[in-house]
């Protein structure tokens, strides 16, 4: 049995088929949504592993970045409508769209299951069965479904459930820009930049800014390749993207690089060869590097700080607990210091203070283990709905978008973004700003924030240093869910952002990230559109003109972009 593909038939006819021709392995996409990184990081492992199947066995597996490539599609994906989100329905109707256990008994039994019987959409069962490249199934004529291109198809200016991601975009992996590429939540090269990205969080914890970017770049490239890298390719192909093996451009760095070249591609080369990179090797044994991570675990505390504080002779969490001199309970555990409240008879807390609470070191410390952990999707969507309850006693009718990580299909995030706006807000005046300030001090009298670590207006420092990004109303919380009585709740990140109606779609695209996409999305509006980007508004440069995109679509074509489903946005590790 043949279970790979005649390449002549991309021809489109099956009668152009000969014997003589070469057959090429047949190209399975793996659809992330639905898929937690663990089973993403599975289903590669196993296309990857079977890569190592000697040449001419007619068992051949390929994993191709774009869905509409691809003979086969593995799918959570269910649902039509769900599938649609991701993928054009007339193009999903030429492939084969199977359940993850194809794959599995697939690399099993080392032949093509039939996919018919694995089908992943009812909808899909004949068209999957007989898209299905198996020579020995009756209905098969073997004739690859060729990869039609569409465009990004817009259905309705702000339902962007409904954009699809061009094929374009998949293929445009050597573009400088991460807004021009798909960068999926896991790539396929995802324990390497694992990797590099170990070397990029101690170039940051050492304040070497330009080579942590260097690597943080690096990463990005290799988010958007669509195959696994191996020594062929790299040759042929990697080390020729962008940022990867390139001198960075500083002077300094420049400088050390000269003695030790490229050393991305160097480390690299080495990870494909031994799996790991021994420089990470020395860097994970490290004790100033556990130290320098941990001290920077606690909120607050930046990689300067934590030199300093390592620099004079702090190591641990509990070093820091004596340094911050943060208070011990009866039973051992440590105790948030009293605040001061008041209640009413009919037991509302009322604050005495109207400062609301800084999130001071102390109390990050005490609350460090809540404010590590991660937060479901299941929490985050009950988090949204408990603050917009909240918001709509305030102001009716308010819109908003979890943005973020979870926006981006994060199965877990570090901390929850919303982006708020009301179509009666006017900008410029204080209705923002009110209503932002509003909504916190009535979350803290609810109990439902505990502290404040950021309010615009509030406090003149800005310990997060974000002051740089952009002019929104924002407020940077510490959130509890009520306890519903069967479990303990945590403390939580919360970000609440403001928009005015006309800022919301550049509130949403700015606050969607992930970081890299974000920076390179304001670098290619300057440099390659003459425009500033930032979540407020895109500002023309010459003559400083404001625009404001009716819908998140139209910030994409405004600054002449295609359209990326925030799934792909994943330009960070
Ligand atoms: P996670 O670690 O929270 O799970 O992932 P994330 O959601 O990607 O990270 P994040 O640190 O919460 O950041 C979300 C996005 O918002 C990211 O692209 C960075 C961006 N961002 C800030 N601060 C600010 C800010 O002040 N203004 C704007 N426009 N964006 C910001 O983190
Ligand atoms: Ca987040
Ligand atoms: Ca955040």
């Amino acid at each position: 049995m043949h279970t790979s593909y005649n390449r002549s038939s991309e021809s489109s006819s099956s009668s152009s088929r000969s014997s003589s021709s070469q057959e090429r392995p047949v190209r399975v996409h793996i659809l992330q949504a639905k898929m937690d990184a663990s089973a993403i990081a599975e289903l590669y492992a196993l296309i990857d592993n079977q890569r190592r199947i000697p040449k001419n066995s007619p068992f051949q597996l390929e994993l191709c970045g774009k869905a509409s490539d691809a003979d086969i599609i593995v799918s959570n994906v269910r649902m039509r409508k769900r599938l649609e989100r991701h993928l054009d329905w007339n193009i999903a109707r030429q492939k084969a769209i199977v359940t993850p256990q194809w794959l599995r008994d697939s690399i099993q039994q080392q032949r093509i299951m039939p996919c018919g019987e694995y089908s992943a959409l009812r909808e899909l069962h004949d068209e999957t069965a007989k898209n299905c490249p198996d020579c020995n199934l009756p209905s098969c004529d073997c004739t690859p479904s060729l990869a039609t291109v569409g465009s990004t198809s817009r259905v309705s200016a702000d339902d962007t459930m409904k954009l699809v991601t061009s094929p374009r975009i998949f293929s445009n992996y050597t573009a400088r820009y991460a807004c021009l590429r798909a960068s999926p939540l896991v790539c396929p090269n995802q324990a390497l930049a694992a990797e590099l990205g170990v070397l990029y969080l101690h170039r940051d914890l050492e304040g070497k800014a330009v080579n942590a970017l260097g690597y943080q770049r690096a990463i990005s490239v290799l988010k958007a390749y669509p195959r696994v890298i191996t020594l062929e390719n790299f040759d042929t192909e990697v080390r020729h993207l962008p940022y990867i093996g390139e001198k960075i451009q500083s002077k300094v760095t420049y400088l050390q690089h000269t003695t030790s070249s490229h050393p991305e591609v160097e480390q690299i080369k080495e990870f494909i060869r031994f799996g790991v990179i021994e420089e990470c090797q020395t860097i994970r044994a490290s004790e100033r590097f556990w130290s320098l991570k941990t001290l920077t675990s606690v909120h607050g505390i930046g990689a300067t700080t934590a030199r300093n504080l390592y620099s004079i002779g702090l190591r641990t969490l509990e070093d820091m607990e004596r340094y911050y001199d943060v208070p011990v309970a009866d039973d051992g555990t440590l105790k948030l210091e009293e605040e001061e409240v008041i209640y009413t008879p009919n037991g509302k807390r009322i604050p005495r203070q109207a400062r609301l609470p800084d999130l001071s070191t102390k109390a990050a410390l005490v609350l460090r283990n809540d404010l590590e952990a991660s937060i479901s999707r299941e929490e985050v969507e009950e988090m949204h709905a408990v603050v917009m309850a909240e918001l709509e006693e305030l102001q009716p009718g308010c819109v908003s978008t979890i943005v973020g990580g979870y926006r981006r299909g994060k199965l877990q995030s570090n901390d929850v973004d919303i982006v708020f706006s009301h179509s009666d807000l006017r900008s410029g005046g204080n209705q923002v700003k009110g209503l932002c300030r509003k909504l916190v001090q009535r979350l803290y009298d609810r109990g439902l924030v505990t502290h404040v670590t950021h309010l615009s207006g509030f406090h003149a420092r800005d310990a997060m240093r974000t002051s740089h990004w952009d002019s929104l109303e924002k407020a940077l919380t510490i959130f509890i869910l009520p306890s519903d009585g069967t479990q303990k709740r945590s403390h939580r990140r919360l970000d609440l952002i403001f928009a005015a109606p006309e800022a919301y779609w550049t509130g949403v695209v700015g606050w969607t990230g992930s970081k890299m996409f974000e920076r390179d999305l304001r670098l290619w509006a300057k440099v390659e559109k003459g425009m500033k980007f930032d979540s407020s508004g895109i500002t023309r440069r010459h003559d400083s003109k404001k625009f404001f995109p009716k819908s998140e679509l139209e910030v994409f074509e405004f600054l002449g972009l295609e359209w990326i489903d925030p799934t792909l946005r994943n330009a960070d590790i």
